[in-house]
C-alpha cells in the first residue's frame, strides 16, 4: 500500500490511517508465534495480545514478512497461517535483508521488528521478554541482536524485562554501557521475563504514563537514535516462583549443553525445555505475560501519542507521504 526508503512496507489500512492521524500504534513481533509457543496457543495468544493493545488504547500492528515484503499490520489470517505454517525462518536484524530478497516468510524478533517500526514510523514496541547477554556469554559470545538494536533504532520497548534463560546481570550492565535508557514502570526491580523481579535493582522507577512520555521525547531531542527500554513486571497471579523456574533452567542448560545446541535455536530449545521441566507452567506464565504487557504498551503508546498531541507534533501522515 506504502512504500518507505526502497523496502517494501503492507500497511493494514488500520495502521496506516492511525499513522495518518497520530494516533497511538504499537508494534509486535511475530517470532513469538512462529518459535515461541506451539499452535494453537500461539494463534490464541497473538489474537489475545493485540486485544490487550487496544484495551490499552492503541493499535497492534504485528510485524513480519511475506513475500520480500514487511507487512506492518497483520490480519487475522496473515496471523493464522504464520501460526501454522511449518518451517517459517527465525529473522533477526541480519537476516532481514536476506529473506526480503529471497521471498516468502519470515518471523521477526525484537531486533528485527524494531527496524520495521521504526521504517514504518510507529514509536512503540512491545513484547514480553527481549533477547540479551546468554549465560556463559563470556565464552560463547552469545549476546542477541536485540541489544544491539536498542542502540540503532528510535524505538521505545515495553516489555517484562528479559528472559529468565539469560544473564540478567550482565544484559543490564550491557544496557548501560551502551546508553540505552532504562525505566521500571511502577517497580523497583528489572522484572525477569514471568518471575517477578530478577533481584536486580532498576536505574529508574517511574509511576506516570506522562512523565515516561517525556522521557521518550528528551532522549530523541538529545540526538539519541537509540531505544528506549520500559520494563512492567508480570501481574503476581501469573508470576513464577523464582526459585522453580532457576532449578529449571539449570535443567535446560545442561540438556543444551550435552545436545550441543548453540547459535540462533538456543532461545527456544531452552525455552521449551523448562517449560517442559515446569509441567507447562511457565508456557503460561509466557502467555499471560505477553498479554499484561501489551496492554502496558498500548497504554503508554497513548500517552506518548497525547503528549505529542498537546506538545504541537503534526503526525508525519500529515506532512508528505
Ligand atoms: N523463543 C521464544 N520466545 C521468544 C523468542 C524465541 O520462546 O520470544 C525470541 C524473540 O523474538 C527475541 C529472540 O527477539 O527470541 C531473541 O533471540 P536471540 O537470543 O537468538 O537473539
Ligand atoms: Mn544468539
Amino acid at each position: 500500500m506504502s512504500k518507505h526508503a526502497g523496502i517494501p512496507l503492507t500497511y493494514s489500512e488500520e495502521v496506516l490511517e492511525a499513522l495518518r492521524a497520530g494516533d497511538p500504534v504499537v508494534a509486535l513481533e511475530s517470532n513469538v508465534i512462529t518459535h515461541g509457543l506451539p499452535y494453537p496457543d500461539n494463534a490464541a495468544t497473538a489474537a489475545k495480545v493485540e486485544a490487550a493493545v487496544r484495551a490499552g488504547g492503541a493499535v497492534p500492528a504485528t510485524i513480519g514478512i511475506d513475500a520480500g515484503r514487511l507487512v506492518v499490520g497483520m490480519s487475522g489470517t496473515d496471523i493464522e497461517r504464520f501460526a501454522t505454517a511449518s518451517g517459517v525462518p527465525k529473522v533477526s536484524s541480519r537476516d532481514m535483508p536476506v529473506v526480503l530478497a529471497r521471498g516468502g516468510m519470515g518471523a521477526t524478533t525484537v531486533a528485527s521488528s524494531l527496524i520495521a517500526a521504526e521504517l514504518a514510523g510507529i514509536p512503540f514496541f512491545t513484547s514480553a521478554g527481549i533477547g540479551g547477554v546468554h549465560r556463559g556469554a563470556q565464552t560463547t559470545m552469545d549476546v542477541s541482536s536485540d541489544l544491539i538494536q536498542f542502540t540503532r533504532s528510535k524505538v521505545a520497548v515495553v516489555c517484562a524485562g528479559a528472559k529468565s534463560i539469560l544473564d540478567l546481570g550482565l544484559t543490564m550492565e550491557y544496557l548501560e554501557t551502551q546508553c540505552v535508557p532504562l525505566i521500571s514502570y511502577r517497580s523497583d526491580d528489572f522484572p525477569a521475563f514471568y518471575c517477578a523481579s530478577s533481584g536486580i535493582r532498576s536505574p529508574h522507577r517511574l509511576d506516570d504514563e506522562r512523565t515516561i512520555a517525556r522521557v521518550v521525547e528528551n532522549h530523541w531531542a538529545a540526538g539519541n537514535d537509540s531505544s528506549v527500554l520500559i520494563t512492567t513486571p508480570p501481574r503476581e497471579e501469573d508470576a513464577v516462583d523464582r526459585g522453580e523456574a532457576e532449578e529449571a533452567i539449570a535443567e535446560a542448560l545442561a540438556a543444551a549443553e550435552r545436545d550441543g545446541v548453540r547459535g540462533n535455536a538456543i532461545t527456544k530449545y531452552l525455552m521449551r525445555a523448562v517449560d517442559k521441566a515446569t509441567g507447562g507452567r511457565t508456557s503460561e506464565a509466557n502467555m499471560a505475560v505477553l498479554v499484561s504487557t501489551a496492554e502496558v504498551g498500548g497504554r503508554l503508546a497513548a500517552a506518548h501519542a497525547h503528549h505529542l498531541r498537546e506538545s504541537g507534533h503534526v503526525p508525519e501522515g500529515n506532512r508528505s507521504v
